[in-house]
């Protein structure tokens, strides 16, 4: 790219920059495809760009009932880490992990990864003893976890108040290598990237009936915007999943739930790292626009409400006051909620169905952004080979069935 004059950017700004390209094209609904995806997510873009780019599926189509990222993908507090306490847990999420690391050159878009390093906080003897079994199961299982006294936590997060506080901290389990990335720029990325392999990017379209052939077999779905066939459909709609997949009669162990953030006005860069508190339901890093992001434990109640109560956030904020009395003066700027989809071991689905040709990915609650670009690529092999990625293979329906269960309440940062 040629670099641009300051008076070229000028006149081009001034023209209304009409010699931009879109970055995705506004597909219009064709009546058939090889492989349709239900939710704009980063999961289900990302499930798209990868049936492209790796199974030489390119006859795919994203239908978002909204715009894309306007789920979870993008309002979410951006948290990335792998230390998770099963070893198949922490094997799928270091296997996001990975991908984190080089994304913005594979989809030559800036996600801005940033590991600046995760730490949970231990305000109790059992928050202590449940962080240090962590640290020692993720080493053995190659993943990186370090357990710091309090001093060294202060060391490593100078606003952190270890003094005399209604909740001390005992010590910190840190993951350097978690961090944050930019959200909206990961839903981008993954659409301009897959647009760009031929995936039809079909916004505004609401998914409202799912088609079954006489045999059972998934034929395509029903939408606002007309039918649609495909002998393949991939569902990750988070926390409208069960609504979606009730329409082809499956019922999926999942509840929904609210979950809130909040940013404070923007600020100098005063906060190097991700802190977070399981215990009081608070977690905080820096926005590059200087923003403190802030996220609040799940409401009570099961709710399709993007929103909220005001008193999960009072909460959050009291107990972030407590930790980092610096920030007692700050105005909070916005916030907002997300509805998550929770399964009984706070783990997630990536799987097959009962139904033929009906695949979902789901039940990742509080904590699939980090899982993002690992989610996708396992659930676009499942769904390109009709059978699970080895990764992806204990994470089934049938688990709750069975009894095989991954219990990972603990690892979920935000208990619900
Ligand atoms: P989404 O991004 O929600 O995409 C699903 C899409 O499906 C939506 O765009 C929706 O409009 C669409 N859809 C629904 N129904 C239909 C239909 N009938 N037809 C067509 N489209 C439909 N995770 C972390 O790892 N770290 C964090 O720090 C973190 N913080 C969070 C903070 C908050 C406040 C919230 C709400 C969530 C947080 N999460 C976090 C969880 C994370 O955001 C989600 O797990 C993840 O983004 C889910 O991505 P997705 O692509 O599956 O879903
Ligand atoms: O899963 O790490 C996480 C998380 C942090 C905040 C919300 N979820």
């Amino acid at each position: 790219m040629q670099p641009f004059s300051g008076l070229a950017l000028l006149l081009r700004a001034l023209q209304g920059q009409r010699s931009w390209q879109p970055q995705w094209r506004k597909a219009q609904p064709r009546p058939a495809y090889d492989a349709l995806i239900v939710g704009g997510g980063g999961h289900g873009l990302g499930a798209a760009y990868y049936l492209a780019r790796e199974h030489g599926m390119h006859h795919v189509a994203v239908l978002e009932k909204g715009w894309i990222g306007g789920g979870n993908t993008g309002r979410n507090t951006t948290i990335i880490r792998s230390n998770y306490l099963f070893p198949e847990s922490a094997a799928l999420y270091d296997h996001a992990l990975k991908f984190w690391q080089d994304l913005a050159q594979a989809l030559n878009y800036n996600v801005m990864f940033s590991p600046r390093g995760v730490m949970m906080l231990a305000h109790t003897v059992h928050d202590a003893q449940v962080f240090k079994r962590h640290v020692h199961a993720n080493r053995a299982a190659g993943v990186d976890n370090e357990w710091l006294t309090p001093q060294q936590a202060k060391a490593f997060c100078p606003p952190l108040n270890i003094g005399d506080i209604r909740y001390p901290v005992l010590g910190a389990a840190l993951q350097r290598r978690g961090g944050t990335a930019r959200h909206d720029a990961v839903a981008w990325g993954y659409a301009r990237a897959a647009d760009a392999l031929g995936v039809d990017i079909i916004e505004n379209c609401e998914v409202t009936g799912v088609l079954r052939a006489a045999d059972g077999r998934v034929e395509g779905v029903r939408t606002t915007r007309g039918e649609i066939r495909a002998p393949r459909v991939g569902v990750a709609a988070a926390g409208h999943t069960s609504v979606i997949m009730q329409m082809a009669g499956v019922k999926v162990p999942l509840e929904s739930y609210p979950l809130q953030a909040l940013v404070s006005e923007p600020v100098k860069p005063v906060f190097p790292c991700v802190v977070m508190s399981n215990t009081i339901h608070a977690y905080i890093s820096q926005s590059d626009k200087g923003e403190l992001v802030i996220g609040a434990g799940t409401d009570a109640y099961t709710s399709y409400t993007q929103r909220g109560g005001l008193h999960i956030t009072s909460h959050a904020l009291e107990a972030i006051c407590e930790l980092f009395p610096m920030f007692r003066r700050l105005r909070m700027l916005r916030s907002w909620g997300g509805i998550v989809d929770v399964t009984p071991d706070r783990s997630p689905i990536i799987a097959k169905t009962p139904v033929p040709g009906l695949y979902v990915n789901c039940g990742w609650g509080t904590g699939g952004f980090k899982a993002t670009p690992g989610s996708a690529h396992v659930f676009a092999w499942t769904i390109a080979r009709d059978e699970p990625h080895p990764l992806n293979a204990p994470f089934t329906l049938e688990r709750f069935r069975d009894g095989a269960l991954i219990d990972e309440a603990a690892a979920a940062a935000v208990a619900h």
